[in-house]
């Protein structure tokens, strides 16, 4: 299997909440390393731009509310199969659907205020990666 990076992020609801470090408890049990963390603010541009894909659903505009709420945490994670083993620990986009012990279910509010983005491939965790890190701050 290859060594991977995938994207993350910790978003409103989770850094109002006080849970970056639960969450990253969950991340590391994963066997998935942090080899890159912030602290930011996302404005309102950088959310429309990072979901883009998202623009035309009828959500868009609720959840780029939500991810400028308040300060979020990127990061990037590094691990054999690291985009699959993050969106496995990540859990459902929706909390209710999502199994036990993952960060969606034992910590999300609801499909909105879901707690953590994760990459859903290689192109766009390269992409979402470059958004937010130089190559510099990526420390293996
Ligand atoms: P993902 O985060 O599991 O990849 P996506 O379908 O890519 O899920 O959606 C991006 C984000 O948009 C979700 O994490 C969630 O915060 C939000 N979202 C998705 N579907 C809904 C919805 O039906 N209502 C409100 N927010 C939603
Ligand atoms: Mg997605």
């Amino acid at each position: 299997m290859a060594i991977e990076h995938t994207f993350s992020i910790l978003k409103p609801d989770a850094t109002r909440r006080n849970l970056t470090g639960a969450i990253n408890a969950l991340i590391e049990k994963a066997g998935l390393r942090i080899v890159a963390q912030k602290r930011v603010k996302m404005t309102r541009e950088q959310a429309e731009t990072f979901y883009a894909v998202h623009k035309a659903r009828p959500f868009f505009g609720e959840l780029v509310e939500s991810m400028i709420a308040g300060p979020v945490v990127v990061q990037v994670l590094e691990g054999e199969n690291a985009i699959k083993t993050y969106r496995d620990v990540l859990g459902a986009t929706d909390p209710s659907k999502a199994e036990s012990g993952t960060i969606r279910k034992e910590h999300a509010l609801s499909v909105g205020e879901n707690s953590a983005h994760g990459s859903d491939a290689v192109d766009t965790a390269k992409i979402e990666i470059g958004q937010w890190f130089a190559g510099n701050e990526i420390v293996g």
